[in-house]
C-alpha cells in the first residue's frame, strides 16, 4: 500500500489545489555539485524553464538538448493555508527521479519518471508567506531502472543517454505541479467495482482514510441529482435504472466521499465514476457483457517543442483525431501518461491499456531492432535483476493505485517487448504479475506486449497474461518492401497458425504493426517509406487479422510520428504515425477510418 495519496488534486470545501505551472528557474549540474554548493536553498545562475514541459527541445544547441545527468528546478510560491491544514506538493511526474527541497529542507525522493511525486511539506512550509521549492532531477537510465537504458560518456566527460527503447529520453517536470492543502484527517484512497443486474447496478466502494470518523458517500448523476447514498467506509450504492459507461458512449456519475463528525464535514473528495464491467470470455473482450473489437493506436506523449510536456490542446486534438478515424482504444505505450489523459478518455468513452514503463528489457543497444530480426537478447540473468524487479513492482503499484478508478482503463500492461524465452524471464514476470493481481479491486485483465522473439514455441511468459498483445512487423522489419511483402504475409500466417494450434482460447490483440512513412513521399508502385506502402502494408495485415477469429483488436504503431534518439534507422524520429507529428492525416488514415467505421 502506498504511504501517500495519489488522488488527483481538487478544490472543494475541505481542500485546495493551487497550480505551480508556469516559468520555473532551471540549472544544469553536470558535475553534480549542486547539493554541496547549496543549490538546495536557491539556484545561483539559473535560466527560466517552462513547466510542464521537457527541457530538451526549447534549446538551440546540442549539449543542452541532449543533456544527461543532474539538473535543478526552483519556484517560489505563496502558501495560503489554515493552521491545521496538511500541505502537500504533487508533481504529476518528474523524469526520471528527483529529490524535493522546501525552504532548504530535504522533503522526499522519488524514483521513476511517469507517476506522481507527492510529498508532505506541512512542517517545512511557512503559512501565509513565501516559500521556495527546489527540485533536483536526474535523467540517467541503467538496467535496473524503468525504462531500461545506459549512459555513454564522451572523451570530454559529457554524458549522453543511450536508451534501450525507441523514443527520445525526454525529461524534466513534464506534468502539472500543485500545492495541495487538506485536513489532517483525510481521504487517502478509494476503490470501486461494479455489478450490473438487469437495469440496475451496484457500485461497491471502499474509502481509505487516515482517521476514525464516519465516512458517507453519495452518487450524483450527470445533472447533479443524488441517485444513491450510503454510510460507512465501505458498502454498496444501489443505482436503479443505471446509465452505463459504454465504449464511445460514456456516461459519468460523480462519487462524493465525505468524512463527517456529526454535521461537520472534516474532509470531502469527489471524482467522476463510470459504471461498467470488464470481462474476458474465451477469445472475447466484454464491456458490459458486450464484445468489443479494439481499434486504435499505440501512442506516445510527444509533440514538437513540448517534448513529453502535457498540454490540453494537444490531448484534445488527439482525441478529436481518434474519434474522426473511428478508433475506440489506445495503449499508453510505453509508460503511464499524465492523469488528464485518462480523465479525457473517461469522458470520451475510450478504452485504455495502461502500461507501466517496463520497456528495454533486452540486452543490446538497439535491442528492439535486434529482437525484431530474431537476435538473442537475454536479460534476466544478471545481478541488476533484484533492483529492477523492486522498481518494477513499485511502479506497477503506483500505476494501479493512481488509475484503478478510471472507467477507461480496462487492462494493465506490465511490460513491452522484454526477453521472454528463458526460465529467468518467466520467474521475473511471475513475480510482477503476482504482485499486480491483488492490487486491482476491479480485477481487470493483465497483459503485456510481446515482440517477435516471443514465438508460441519459445515464449515462457504468455501464460501469465489474460489476453495476448503482439507487436509484429511482417512487411517492415521482416520481409519488407516491394514484392517481398507477399512473403511477409506467408510468414505472418505461419506464426498465427502456430498460435492457433495452441488453442489458448484467449483474445489476441495486435498492439503494434506499422511502417515508417514520410508524409511527403508518394511512389507508384509503392516503395518502403512511401504513403502507398503504408496502405498496402495495412491491407495485408488486415487480411491476416480477419482470418483468425481469436484476434480481438488492432492498435497500429503509431498514432503519430514521434521523436527518438537520432540514428541511421530514424529520420528526425520514428515516422510510423498514421498522423504526422503535427496531427495531420497521412493517406492510410483514410483507409483506417473506412475500415473502422464498420468493424
Ligand atoms: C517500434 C520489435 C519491435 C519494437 N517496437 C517498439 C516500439 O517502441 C518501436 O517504436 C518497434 C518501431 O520500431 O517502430
Amino acid at each position: 500500500m502506498l504511504e501517500y495519496s495519489v488522488l488527483y488534486p481538487v478544490n472543494n470545501c475541505a481542500r485546495t489545489a493551487a497550480s505551480l505551472d508556469g516559468m520555473w528557474k532551471f540549472s544544469f549540474d553536470p558535475e553534480s555539485k549542486g547539493v554541496q554548493d547549496g543549490w538546495t536553498e536557491h539556484l545561483p545562475n539559473s535560466i527560466s524553464m517552462p513547466v510542464p514541459a521537457s527541457f530538451a527541445d526549447v534549446f538551440t544547441d546540442h549539449a543542452s538538448r541532449d543533456y544527461c545527468g543532474d539538473f535543478w528546478y526552483e519556484k517560489e510560491f505563496f502558501l495560503h493555508a489554515g493552521e491545521n491544514d496538511v500541505v502537500e506538493l504533487r508533481f504529476g511526474s518528474v523524469a526520471h527521479r528527483c529529490t524535493v527541497y522546501v525552504n532548504g529542507t530535504e522533503i522526499c525522493s522519488h524514483e521513476g519518471g511517469f507517476l506522481p511525486v507527492v510529498c508532505d511539506i506541512t512542517k517545512a512550509a511557512k503559512r501565509n508567506a513565501l516559500n521556495t521549492v527546489v527540485v533536483k532531477v536526474n535523467n540517467e537510465l541503467n538496467e535496473s531502472t524503468l525504462p531500461c537504458g545506459s549512459v555513454m560518456t564522451l572523451t570530454s566527460g559529457k554524458k549522453l543517454a543511450a536508451p534501450y527503447f525507441d523514443f527520445f529520453n525526454y525529461s524534466g517536470i513534464q506534468r502539472s505541479v500543485y500545492v495541495v492543502t487538506k485536513p489532517q484527517e483525510s481521504i487517502v484512497d478509494y476503490d470501486t467495482s461494479f455489478a450490473i443486474n438487469g437495469k440496475d447496478a451496484d457500485v461497491c466502494y471502499s474509502v481509505r482514510t487516515n482517521g476514525s470518523h464516519d465516512v458517507a458517500v453519495c452518487l450524483k448523476d450527470a445533472e447533479g441529482n443524488v441517485v444513491a447514498q450510503s454510510e460507512g467506509a465501505s458498502g454498496v450504492l444501489h443505482v436503479t435504472d443505471a446509465k452505463l459507461w459504454n465504449v464511445r458512449n460514456a456516461y459519468l456519475y460523480q462519487l462524493v466521499m465525505v468524512i463527517r463528525d456529526g454535521d461537520t464535514v472534516i474532509d470531502s473528495y469527489e471524482a467522476k465514476l463510470g459504471i461498467r464491467t470488464i470481462r474476458i470470455d474465451g477469445t472475447k473482450i466484454l464491456v458490459n457483457d458486450e464484445p468489443v473489437y479494439l481499434k486504435g493506436f499505440g501512442k506516445h506523449e510527444d509533440f514538437d517543442i513540448l517534448g513529453r510536456g502535457f498540454n490540453y490542446s494537444i490531448a484534445k486534438r488527439d482525441y478529436e483525431c481518434m474519434k474522426w478515424i473511428n478508433a475506440n482504444c489506445f495503449r499508453t505505450s510505453h509508460y503511464p501518461y499524465a492523469d488528464e489523459w485518462y480523465q479525457l478518455a473517461d469522458e470520451e468513452g475510450f478504452l485504455i491499456i495502461d502500461e507501466v514503463p517496463a520497456v528495454g528489457m533486452m540486452r543490446s543497444t538497439r535491442n528492439f531492432v535486434k529482437a525484431g530480426t530474431g537476435g538473442f537478447t537475454h536479460f534476466f540473468e544478471t545481478d541488476t535483476v533484484p533492483e529492477l524487479l523492486k522498481n518494477h513492482k513499485q511502479q506497477v503499484e503506483e500505476m494501479i493505485t493512481r488509475d484503478k478508478n478510471h472507467p477507461s482503463v480496462f487492462s494493465f500492461s506490465l511490460f513491452n517487448e522484454p526477453e521472454t524465452t528463458s526460465k529467468e524471464a518467466h520467474d521475473y514476470f511471475k513475480a510482477v504479475f503476482d504482485h499486480a493481481r491483488p492490487l486491482d479491486p476491479q480485477k481487470r485483465p493483465l497483459t503485456g506486449a510481446f515482440e517477435k522473439n516471443s514465438q508460441p514455441e519459445l515464449c515462457q511468459v504468455y501464460p501469465l497474461c489474460d489476453f495476448l498483445c503482439l507487436n509484429r512487423y511482417y512487411g517492415w522489419y521482416i520481409s519488407g518492401g516491394g514484392t517481398a511483402i507477399e512473403e511477409a504475409e506467408l510468414k505472418f500466417r505461419d506464426e498465427m497458425d502456430r498460435w492457433s494450434k495452441k488453442n489458448l482460447n484467449v483474445p489476441f490483440v495486435f498492439t503494434e504493426f506499422g511502417t515508417d512513412t514520410l508524409d511527403s513521399m508518394h511512389k507508384l508502385p509503392s516503395i518502403m517509406w512511401s504513403q502507398e506502402y503504408q496502405e498496402e502494408y495495412y491491407e495485408r495485415n488486415f487480411n491476416v487479422f480477419d482470418s483468425y477469429d481469436f484476434i480481438t483488436g488492432e492498435l497500429t504503431w503509431n498514432f503519430a510520428d514521434f521523436q527518438t534518439t537520432e540514428g541511421i534507422m530514424r529520420v528526425n524520429g520514428n515516422k510510423k504515425g498514421v498522423f504526422t507529428r503535427n496531427r495531420q492525416p497521412k493517406a492510410s488514415a483514410f483507409l483506417l477510418k473506412k475500415r473502422w467505421e464498420n468493424k
